[in-house]
């Protein structure tokens, strides 16, 4: 008793102050950590970097010693190590504040070369390490200016009498309380920031996890082969099929949805005769079909690459209302993502017979995370932004007149069917290419009434037809190369395009908003003699 008592109490807080700050920044980095692969989070890199660095004697003395609590060992001797360390950075500033920054920065880049030698880790992994070393000298800025000066402690302690060690809350000093007020503070706040990351890394892993091991049940209805000779024979041409990790993504969230399948449900309400929820289960055990459609946004300017073509496996939206019964005069489905975007799509393009889906899977795996894991909309003919939510959780049967969706809000159409349009592909925009034969193609999309003939104009030149590829439905994107002779010089290209419903794709120039680009795609190259 006699010893501890002359541990002066600046000294304690010190240690505290140091200590504190180390939970704020391990608890910062661990929530930045979220959205970074998990070995960019500090306690994980240095585990996995001591577990590299350990001798294999010491490994196998671990692992005969403790088991499989050998890494919850490893994590516990990990945290008494940074403890002590954390105290004595705290001493250290006390003595001198630029020393304990140093040393503050100093471990800080200790954890950061973990991180970055970890096998496939980038720059931008560093980022958790920053964050918290930053959130860590911050706190300990605040708190070691508010560590009571030992002439203070003296005075309060022989004010409180001799026997007692720690003066109550009401004989101490201003700062004093202050110190402990934020420290209590600081390191609630580090607890919470710490738990909540390491809850949301885990529903993250969890979800992730979840998806791989997911097979989908085969379609009840197959989509039809795609024939031969849907792609152009022209190199720069974009594939028939766009991979999932090149298809293009469009969405309003910050950071992607994590939404758990086994928790997921599909609220189905309002003017409807039926309201229900849908599990995901319910969904799979559903007659899922198969369809190719293209799926486009309505900010793709004329000529963009805002536009991808996918195999979707998902369940008609027209059975789902099938059920719900829509009442008369409902003209509407607002559809709701779990992060709050919604889009307003006509009720009679959910019943007319296309293949509009509740959509589950993509090129033959299920959604990836970024395009609406675990279940989509998707409506051929309409653009995204009033037809294709992403981690769709609710659809509500409504009427136009009372209510509108997010994008309606912000300035854009409440209707809005895909425009027809077609863009060169091949050559490059400002390409040079040599004279002679030069290979053009690109694509040209009109979802829902198909793509008939595709034109290709040479400065002033006549308009010449182009060579179409083979239809896959009129729902996807249809490819045409064309064969130019080329003469040196510079020359503008040209292409527009027929539907089979309305003619010839419009040359009117319109911006994206409020409905979608039109005008027709041109681009200059440079033949070279
Ligand atoms: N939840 C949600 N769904 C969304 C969006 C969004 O911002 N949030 N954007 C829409 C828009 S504007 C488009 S073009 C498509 C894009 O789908 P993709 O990212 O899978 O290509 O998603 C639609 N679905
Ligand atoms: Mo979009």
């Amino acid at each position: 008793m006699k010893k501890l008592k002359r541990i002066p109490l600046s000294v304690l807080t010190a240690a505290l102050a140091g200590l504190v700050s180390a939970g704020v920044l391990l608890g910062v980095a661990q929530l930045a950590g979220v959205w970074f692969r998990p070995a960019a989070s500090p306690l994980v890199a240095l585990g996995a970097a001591f577990i590299d660095f350990t001798p294999t004697w010491l490994k196998n003395f671990a692992v005969e010693t403790f088991g499989t609590a050998d890494k919850t060992v490893l994590f516990i001797a990990m945290g008494v190590v940074t403890a002590v360390l954390a105290c004595l950075v705290g001493l250290l500033a006390r003595r001198r504040w630029t020393w304990g920054a140093a040393a503050v920065i100093l471990l800080g880049a200790v954890v950061g070369t973990a991180v970055i030698t970890r096998a496939g880790a980038g720059v931008l992994d560093l980022i958790p390490t920053a964050a918290g070393t930053l959130a860590g000298l911050a706190s300990l800025r605040l708190l070691e200016r508010r560590i009571p000066e030992a002439g203070e402690i003296r005075t309060a302690t022989a004010a409180a009498g001799p026997d007692v060690t720690v003066a109550p809350a009401a004989s101490g000093t201003p700062t004093r309380r202050s110190f402990f007020a934020a420290a209590g503070l600081l390191a609630v706040t580090a607890a919470v920031v710490g738990a909540g990351g390491t809850a949301l890394a885990g529903l993250r892993n969890s979800v992730e996890d979840f998806r791989k091991a997911l097979r989908l049940p085969s379609p009840f209805r197959k989509a039809e082969p795609l024939p031969a000779g849907v792609h152009a024979p022209v190199d720069g041409v974009v594939p028939f099929v766009t991979p999932n990790a090149d298809f293009y993504r469009i969405d309003t969230a910050l950071a992607v949805p994590r939404v758990d399948p086994q928790t997921w449900q599909l609220r189905v309400h309002g003017m409807v005769e039926e309201e229900f929820t849908m599990s995901f289960q319910e969904l799979l055990d559903s007659e899922l079909l198969e369809s190719y459609v293209t799926l486009t946004c309505v900010s793709n300017p004329v000529g963009g690459d805002l536009a991808g073509n996918a195999k979707w496996l998902g369940y008609p939206l027209a059975k789902v209302l099938e059920r719900a019964r829509p009442l008369p005069g409902s003209d509407m489905v607002l559809s709701t993502s779990v992060d709050g975007f919604s889009a307003s799509t006509p009720l009679e393009v959910l019943r007319d017979g296309r293949d509009a889906l509740l959509a589950v899977g993509m090129n033959g795996e299920p959604l990836p995370l970024d395009h609406g894991f675990p279940v989509r909309m998707v409506v051929p003919g309409l653009y995204g932004f009033v037809s294709a939510t992403k981690w769709v959780v609710d659809l509500e049967v409504t009427r136009f007149q009372d209510k509108t969706a997010y994008w309606t809000d912000r300035g854009w159409s409440e209707r809005a069917p895909i425009k027809t349009a077609s863009r060169i592909e091949a050559p490059r925009p400002f390409a040079r290419v040599p004279a002679g034969k030069v290979a053009v193609g690109g694509t040209a999309w009109a979802q829902q009434r198909g793509i008939e003939r595709v034109e290709v104009q040479v400065d002033d030149g006549r308009w010449q037809e182009a060579e179409l590829a083979a239809e896959a439905t009129v729902d996807t994107w249809r490819q045409w190369s064309f064969s130019w002779q080329a003469e040196p010089g510079q020359h503008y290209l040209r292409v527009r395009s027929y539907d089979a419903v309305d003619g010839l794709q419009t040359d009117e120039r319109a911006d994206p908003i409020p409905n979608g680009a039109s005008g027709w795609h041109s681009i200059s190259v440079t033949v070279e003699p």
